[in-house]
């Protein structure tokens, strides 16, 4: 019983809080409003009871007083006060469409955080506002993140969304490059307990190795540790493919690949020995023989990168090998391989004709300032403060910010926060008052997690296996908080001219009938040439996201619906990954893309790598993530922050040896766009030359409104990040890589007398 007096009911939904999508096992008292416990729900059909301190933490979330609960309006003074949701529309609709008629629509830009990626309102209905603005200053997290990866993806498979997922679960040999699941609980591979996961690899015989510049958490659980020199994954790929070529380990010719492009692939290596690419990886030609022999000879192996692989300089490069080295020994599309989800809402790659389509377009415009190409209908975020702060027809003049906090989460931050300084207008819909937002003239909040229904659209396509799981909301919103998806049609009719008071209910089904209009035109959707209307009653009586939930439920690829999720809390297991070829591809040739031109053509730039003279002075920064972290905007949570400082940056006994840097003391960090005081951490766990800082901190900045994070500030390490260094086919920031100076701080001379 709570103390009110109710009973308490457990309710069972998924985490949002990251790719895992951990089924939780949550006590409500709904009279208080809370939950009273959280665990890891143990029938949960992929999580099976694993939990983190994160999803712990989903109670002080839910419980923070500084979550912003009311929408908040910039008064003169700088100060925010609340105001009602009508207010804070009028005030959005009375400014905004005024700027884009002054000047253009290009004059409102956008940014969509990450949390959108989890969240329905977003997933859904963030095309249609971002169609309805109709701008192209689009930026999002993306580009400090996977596009790389999905742009590698798309010239090999034919869409951004077919992305190979480690079969973790069945493969006999693990090469994870740049990646640290045990903190990160795994990213573009969702899979819960991946700890577990891995030491069950180890125990049917496999093997796991880390290639990663520090003896991260994962590296302890791994067989074998390559510590590489930051930004030469490359390098490395290319030696293992050296070597599986010349010693004829490769696998039989895959009718899904051409004779040509294997060629091709093969010539590229030839110059790539251990040897030649030994003095720039920093690693021993044997051990790198040795893994491209065991990878090669093992009964089914996967190379899997992430951020570490991604936001480098050869980001979409290095995702391309991954998958070279994946098809050329036999493991793609093989169980415990490197394999193709079929989620059960479908993917681009389920929709069309199976396999052949239109392949990957990209650069179909150009960022004003620097001229970058878009990249999925975007632009990158290294790219946002220049669009603000350099003048000119098309400049940002007024900015969206969707679960966003760019300030902390991209290269060069105090350039973009002096840019939003400078906006005439902007508009947060988020729930902190942040680095980031503290700029806002209107902050728009949206309901706690717990408050939210819950389907994670992208991250189950995406999964080591196919599941489907559907969260109703465990507590009823508060008297007068609409629905997040309701906030985002809002600005739909506001960006559409229709003002504040638009009938949000007539755009959901303007939207459903489109996506039904879709469907029934598509000859190979199961509700090929149906009538709309018929479909649309089919639907009823839901709305809103539960209704496009189901409509894509009822067209995917299994017969199921809405209710039938609705009936298994604990999720619905759809079985291992199977394989997909041809028919998940969509590229124009209806064949595996092996040597897409533009990559082929950045192979010269390996060859100037190779060239680089190792300078035994220089030191380059990289990041780290910890488990009680998630980006920038969980440290507001007291289990989460307790304990040591974790924002520290790591050195190894040499360098600090040689730069006079001792443990504990403070050192000045400076790169070509900032500098920072850090405290130092001396550590073996970071190869010499290389050192580390979390991202995600520095909460110290006049007008953040959370109280335990400024407690816990922490020092912010994209001030040190450029946004001039990108990687050249997405964009996307390099954040891993950048060369520092270190210097000790020298203690203040004491002054007596
Ligand atoms: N140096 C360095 N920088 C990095 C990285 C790195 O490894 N190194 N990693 C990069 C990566 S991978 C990513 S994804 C980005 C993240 O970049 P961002 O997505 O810009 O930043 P987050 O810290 O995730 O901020 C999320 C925001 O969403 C808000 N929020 C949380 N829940 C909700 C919700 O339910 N609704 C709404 N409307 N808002 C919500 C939070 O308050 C916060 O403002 O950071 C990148 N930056
Ligand atoms: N606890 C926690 N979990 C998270 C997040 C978080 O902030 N905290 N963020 C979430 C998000 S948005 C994402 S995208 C994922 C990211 O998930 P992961 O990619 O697993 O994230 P990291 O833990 O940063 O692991 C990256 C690793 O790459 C290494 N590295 C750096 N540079 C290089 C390099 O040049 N080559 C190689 N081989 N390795 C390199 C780093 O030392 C680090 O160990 O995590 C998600 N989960
Ligand atoms: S691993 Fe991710 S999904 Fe699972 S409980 Fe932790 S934060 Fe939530
Ligand atoms: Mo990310």
């Amino acid at each position: 019983m709570s103390e009110y007096g109710q009973p308490m009911t457990v309710a069972f939904r998924t985490c949002p809080l990251c790719e895992a999508t951990c089924g939780l096992a949550l006590e409500v008292d709904a009279a208080a409003h809370t939950v009273t416990k959280v665990r890891g729900d143990a029938d949960d059909v992929l999580s099976h009871g694993f939990i983190c301190p994160k999803g712990v933490s989903i109670k002080e979330l839910h419980d923070d007083p500084d979550r912003v609960r009311t929408p908040l309006v910039k008064q003169p003074d700088g100060s925010f006060a609340p105001a009602t949701w009508d207010e804070a529309f009028a005030l959005i609709a009375d400014r905004l469409p005024a700027i884009s008629a002054e000047h253009g629509r290009d004059a409102i830009g956008a940014y969509i955080g990450n949390p959108a990626a989890h969240s329905l309102a977003f997933l859904l209905y963030g095309k249609v506002l971002l169609k309805a603005l109709g701008t192209k200053q689009i930026f999002s997290a993306s580009t400090v993140d996977q596009y790389p990866k999905q742009a590698a993806s798309a010239l090999l498979f034919g869409s951004g969304s077919t992305i190979a997922i480690p079969d973790l679960d069945r493969t006999d040999y693990l090469l994870c490059l740049g990646a640290n699941p045990l903190a990160s609980n795994g990213s573009l591979m969702t899979a819960p307990d991946v700890r577990g996961r891995l030491r069950a690899i180890r125990r049917r015989g496999g093997q796991v190795v880390v290639v990663d510049p520090r003896r991260s958490r994962t590296v302890q659980e791994a067989d074998e540790h390559l510590p590489i020199v930051p930004g030469t994954d490359a390098l490395l790929l290319m030696a293992l493919l050296n070597v599986i070529f010349s010693e004829r380990l490769e696998a039989l010719p895959s009718p899904h690949v051409s004779d040509e492009h294997l060629a091709t692939v093969r010539a590229l290596a030839d110059d790539f020995t251990p040897e030649a690419v030994a003095p720039a990886t920093g690693l021993d030609p044997e051990r790198i023989r040795a893994v491209a022999r065991a990878f090669a000879t093992a009964p089914s192996a996967v190379a899997y990168g992430r951020i570490g692989t991604t936001t480098q300089a050869f980001g979409t490069t290095t995702s391309w090998l991954i998958d070279v080295l994946n098809v050329v020994t036999g493991n793609l599309d093989r169980p415990g391989g490197a394999m193709f989800p079929l989620p059960a809402s479908g993917l681009p790659n389920t929709k069309g004709a199976p396999g052949r389509g239109r392949g990957a377009i990209f650069g179909r415009w150009a960022s004003r300032v620097r001229g970058l190409p878009e990249v999925f209908g975007e632009l990158p975020a290294a790219a946002l403060a220049e669009e603000v702060d350099t003048p000119g027809n098309g400049s940002i003049r007024a900015l969206i910010t969707i679960a966003g906090n760019p300030v902390v989460s991209t290269p060069n931050s105090e350039r973009l926060a002096a840019a939003l300084g400078t906006l005439d207008f902007m508009v947060s819909v988020d729930i902190y008052v942040n680095e980031t937002t503290r700029h806002a003239d209107v902050i728009l909040p949206a309901p706690s997690p717990l408050e939210k229904s819950h389907f994670d659209l992208v991250f189950m396509g995406f999964a080591v296996r196919n599941y489907a799981n559907y969260s109703p909301p465990v507590l009823e919103r508060p008297a007068g908080m609409p629905d997040e998806w309701e906030t985002v049609l809002r600005l739909v009719g506001i960006a559409t001219g229709q003002g504040a008071s638009a009938d949000v209910g007539a755009i959901d089904d303007f939207v459903v009938r489109a996506a039904i209009g879709k469907e029934v035109a598509d000859e190979h959707s199961p509700w090929h040439g149906r009538d709309v209307e018929e479909c649309v009653a089919e639907l009823a009586p839901r709305t809103g996201t539960a209704r496009m939930i189901d409509l894509l439920l009822r067209t995917g690829p299994y017969d199921l619906t809405l209710a039938d999720l609705e009936a298994q809390p604990h999720g619905v297991d759809l079985g291992p990954l199977q394989p997909r070829l041809p028919e998940v591809l969509r590229t124009r040739s209806g064949r595996i893309e092996l040597a897409p031109e533009p990559l082929v053509a950045d192979v010269a730039r390996l060859h100037d790598l190779l060239a680089e003279a190792a300078d035994p002075e220089r030191l380059v920064l990289i990041g780290r993530r910890h488990l009680r972290s998630n980006n920038s905007w969980m440290h507001n949570l007291p289990m989460l922050v307790r304990g040591p400082e974790r924002c520290t940056l790591h050195v190894h006994p040499d360098d600090a040896a040689r730069l006079a840097l001792t443990d504990g003391a403070p050192a000045t960090v400076r790169s070509r766009v900032g500098e920072l005081r850090a405290t130092v951490e001396v550590t073996e766990d970071i190869r010499p030359g290389v050192v580390s800082l979390p991202h995600g901190w520095g909460h110290d900045l006049d007008g953040v409104e959370m109280d335990v994070a400024r407690a816990h500030a922490g020092i912010n390490s994209n001030v040190l990040t450029d946004e001039a260094v990108i990687e050249p086919f997405t964009g996307t920031a390099v954040l891993n890589g950048i060369p520092v100076t270190l210097a000790p701080v020298e203690a203040p001379v004491a002054v007596t007398g």
